[in-house]
């Protein structure tokens, strides 16, 4: 079976927070992602969402950049092009370095694609097994301690199964003791998001201070490529070290496993460029014995239903990150609506592909921009 894309068209699309989102480098109110959605020869539409940050801070990519990859870069590529496979459609945008949140967000649409003209969900595709996933939260800086509180206890009385706290340099001991203090069973981890350095004793001191407070894991202390540097943390402290920045690839994942960087890797869709390396990724850490959880970029419903596919294969053992996406947003622009009762999300099965109805009216009244790519 061949497919086809005839037509890709791109929505900038913004959605309001809820609630306001702070990690170590930046602040955010609102979100705006790219919406992908691609039209093969048959007439079938498949959807796909590029979750950049707006700004290049997370990583190099921002919003922008993601916007002038898909349009002058990987759209031109797989125009008109057949392929019989989501990786065969990948391989015609080998010869494009780096971008993987831009990559993401067209190889979301091509699985959609396929799942339709297979009949099947992404889950199914991908060889999920899991029904439901385990769903914690990620809570940002808040301005108190008193505020990061009333943050825990809102998504514990909502069922959530872990809280991971959002935590820099000058925020760190502080609340987790905080949150330890007055929630003395939860599953508890941080995410530094590379906030900390390797050769500062005072930095050294303060993740080392962490270790007795019964953290999951702490996440990406360190820049992302500092590997030797997480694997010199990983052996002083007795709390799992986990990577979410650094882990770009296979191939460096290979390079983090053997270092013994990484206790825990996280795992997204995004950051990695798509469904082949994520499920490639899983696929290593299992066979090594790695536990994975699936990592989120605060996605609207479809790059939401992606994580949710790909969370469902087996070696996805830690509590996520996809939560509901009522925590972000009042309303999502799929429907059914993904939402966790008791700390559990469904995947999306509710029709092939990515399993979720995208409300095309919603998309209409909430893009910024939009430009619609052809074949030449
Ligand atoms: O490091 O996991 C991260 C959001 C934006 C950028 C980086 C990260 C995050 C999150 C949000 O933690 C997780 C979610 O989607 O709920
Ligand atoms: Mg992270």
């Amino acid at each position: 079976m061949t497919i086809t894309i005839t037509e890709i068209e791109l929505s900038l699309v913004r959605l309001d927070l809820i609630h306001e989102f702070e990690t170590s480098s930046h602040r955010k109110s609102h979100l705006d992602h790219i919406v992908v959605r691609a039209t093969a020869s048959d007439g079938t539409v498949g959807w796909g969402e590029c979750a950049s940050p707006s700004d290049p801070y997370y990583c190099s990519e921002s919003t922008e950049s993601c916007w002038y990859v898909l349009s002058e870069h990987l759209a031109p590529m797989v125009l008109g092009r057949p392929w019989e496979h989501p990786d065969d459609a990948a391989a015609l945008t080998d010869r494009l370095s780096g971008n993987h949140f831009a990559r993401a967000g067209l190889d979301m649409a091509c699985w959609d694609l396929y799942g339709q003209a297979r009949g099947e969900t992404l889950a199914t595709l991908v060889g999920g097994t899991a029904e439901r996933i385990s769903a914690g939260v990620s809570l940002g800086i808040e301005p108190t301690v008193d505020a990061l509180l009333d943050q825990v206890a809102r998504h514990v009385g909502d069922g959530y199964r872990r809280i991971k706290l959002k935590c820099r340099p000058g925020w760190d001991l502080e609340p987790v003791r905080a949150v330890r203090a007055a929630f003395p069973g939860i599953a508890l981890q941080v995410d530094a998001n590379t906030g900390y350095r390797a050769d500062s004793a005072e930095h050294l001191a303060a993740l080392t201070a962490l270790d007795d407070q019964g953290l999951l894991m702490i996440e990406q202390p360190f820049a992302e490529d500092d590997l030797l540097g997480h694997a010199g943390l990983a052996a002083r402290l007795d709390t799992p070290i986990c990577l979410d920045e650094s882990i770009t690839s296979p191939a460096v994942l290979a390079t983090a496993l053997h270092l013994g960087a990484a206790d825990i890797v996280n795992i997204k869709v995004s950051r990695l460029g798509g469904i082949g390396p994520s499920v490639a990724v899983h696929d290593v850490c299992r066979a090594a014995g790695v536990p994975v959880w699936c990592g989120g970029m605060h996605e609207f419903g479809i790059g939401r239903a992606a994580n949710l596919a790909v969370a469902s294969l087996p070696g996805f053992t830690l509590p996520s990150d996809v939560s509901g996406s009522d925590k972000y947003y009042r309303q999502d622009i799929v429907t059914p609506p993904i939402r966790a009762t008791e700390g559990l999300v469904p995947v999306p099965d509710a029709r092939p592909g990515l399993g979720v109805h995208v409300d095309e009216s919603l998309i209409r009244t909430n893009r910024l921009r939009h430009a619609v790519l052809k074949e030449g």
